[in-house]
């Protein structure tokens, strides 16, 4: 694809930092397509026939991250199937929530599929993120909504994910917004800075 058809920006921040939360607004509001790479994960997982379904289990209940090809392929099916629903009048704009998670699938994303236009990066300290995870853990039904995941996916988060992150930000395609506050603050300032970058 060419970034003339497709805008891709990544949401990235860390487990709980509320990505899902924040896009499913972007969505109404934008009209963009929300692809999140966990639920396209735990779908596939899910998906009676699928070769994957155990190794996706199993690396999600640890927190580390899935071999880069199945993650790849995933998204890349899911934005072929949205260009082919609605056609591509018009540009499209993806919002790839989740990932990239590892600096090798950021490279390959982004020389396979398209380069991205920037990330949107949701800043928040462990312990606000640990709260929400447990307090949606008591009903979410998610294998790694528990304190021990939580913990693994705390140290995968800054030892592998970060890395993504600080690379974005030396060629200035780190859009940060503070994500401690409500869901509504932290919306309101998303948007201020969505327009301070002409989006
Ligand atoms: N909430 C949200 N915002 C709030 C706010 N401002 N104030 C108060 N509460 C707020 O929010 C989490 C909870 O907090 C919710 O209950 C929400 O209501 C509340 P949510 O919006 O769901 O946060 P999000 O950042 O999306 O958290 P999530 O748990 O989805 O983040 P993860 O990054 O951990 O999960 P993801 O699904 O992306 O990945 C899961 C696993 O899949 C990974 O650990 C990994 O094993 C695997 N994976 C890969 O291997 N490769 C990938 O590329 C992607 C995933
Ligand atoms: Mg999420």
């Amino acid at each position: 694809w060419s970034p003339d058809d497709v805008t891709v920006i990544f949401v990235l921040g860390g487990p709980g930092a509320g990505k899902g939360t924040q896009c499913a607004r972007l969505v109404t509001d934008y009209g963009f397509k929300h692809l999140s790479a966990g639920d396209l994960l735990r779908e596939e997982q899910d998906r009676p026939g699928s070769e994957f379904g155990e190794m996706i289990k199993s690396y999600i209940k640890e927190g580390t991250i899935v071999p880069m090809e199945v993650t790849v392929q995933l998204l890349e099916n899911a934005m072929q199937a949205s260009i082919e629903k609605e056609g591509n009048a018009g540009r499209k704009m993806f919002l790839i929530d989740g990932f990239p998670r590892k600096l090798d699938q950021a490279h390959a994303f982004e020389r396979s599929v398209v380069p991205s236009k920037f990330t949107l990066f949701y800043d928040c300290g462990e312990a606000v993120m640990e709260e929400r995870l447990l307090n949606r853990g008591k009903t979410s039904g998610r294998a790694d909504d528990n304190l021990e995941s939580i913990k693994k996916r705390f140290r995968t988060f800054v030892e592998t994910s970060m890395p993504v992150v600080d690379e974005y930000e030396k060629q200035d395609k780190v859009v940060k917004v503070s994500a401690e506050r409500s869901a509504d603050e932290v919306y309101k300032e998303t948007k201020a800075k969505l327009k301070e970058r002409g989006v």
